[in-house]
């Protein structure tokens, strides 16, 4: 199977875990596109969605599905996304898509988060995959030195035109490559306090209640 299938079939196996008649979270991402459009199809059987990221709302809205804004919401019994590292317990990185910011906000409305990811994503630590911290502009520059010093290379994320990538939020993303990431829980508590940093890309507070993970041998769960 190709890696898109086996994003297709977590994207399809999330539905078991959609509450009927609740609302849900929506992530950001190709694995959560196909979530999306399995989502469709029982459409009338929930009360919404909220989206964390312009692009899901777009592709929620298309399906007909009623998206509503985070700030009108107080709780969400779950929430779904991808991720770009996920380890055994459940801790993963996030913001490949440069979606961190409003994916964490919307994973702490929620009591569970299942994570769709395919079998790749598994690592036993984190950190091969760049860490995407987002950050306010005027930081940038101290923040690269403060992650130096953790061991860690930052690099600004440019778009083609070689120019910043803005997030959603308007805010540029720091990559930080070099990372060993053996206490998530610890790094991710100790980046997020740095004047200047919008969302560290680490999710260990909110790390994931259960992963739905596409292997060539179909879903296996994890944590
Ligand atoms: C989002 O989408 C992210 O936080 C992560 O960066 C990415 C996962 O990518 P994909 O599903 O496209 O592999 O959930």
């Amino acid at each position: 199977m190709t890696q898109d299938e086996l994003k297709a079939l977590v994207g399809q196996a999330a539905l078991a875990h959609v509450v009927p008649g609740e609302l849900v979270g929506v992530g950001t991402g190709s694995t959560v596109n196909h979530f999306i459009d399995a989502l469709a199809g029982m459409k009338d059987r929930i009360a919404g969605a909220v989206s964390s990221s312009d692009a899901s709302t777009a592709r929620l809205l298309a399906h007909g599905i009623r998206v509503l804004d985070a700030a009108e919401v107080t709780q969400l019994p779950v929430y779904i996304d991808g991720a770009d590292e996920i380890d055994g317990r459940g801790h993963m990185v996030k913001g490949g898509g440069a979606a961190l910011t409003r994916e964490k906000i919307v994973a702490d409305l929620a009591e569970r988060f299942v994570c769709i990811a395919d079998a790749s994503k598994q690592v036993a630590v984190l950190g091969g995959f760049p860490l995407p911290v987002e950050v306010i502009a005027m930081a940038a520059p101290r923040l690269v030195r403060r992650f130096a010093a953790l061991g860690g290379s930052a690099t600004l994320r440019l778009k083609a035109d070689g120019q910043p990538l803005l997030t959603d939020n308007g805010h540029p993303l720091l990559d930080v490559r070099g990372l060993q990431i053996t206490d998530p829980l610890a790094m991710e508590a100790e980046i997020s306090q740095w004047p200047g940093v919008v969302t560290c890309g680490i999710f260990a507070r909110h790390r994931a209640s259960l992963c739905l993970l596409g292997t060539p041998a179909g879903v296996q769960t994890l944590v």
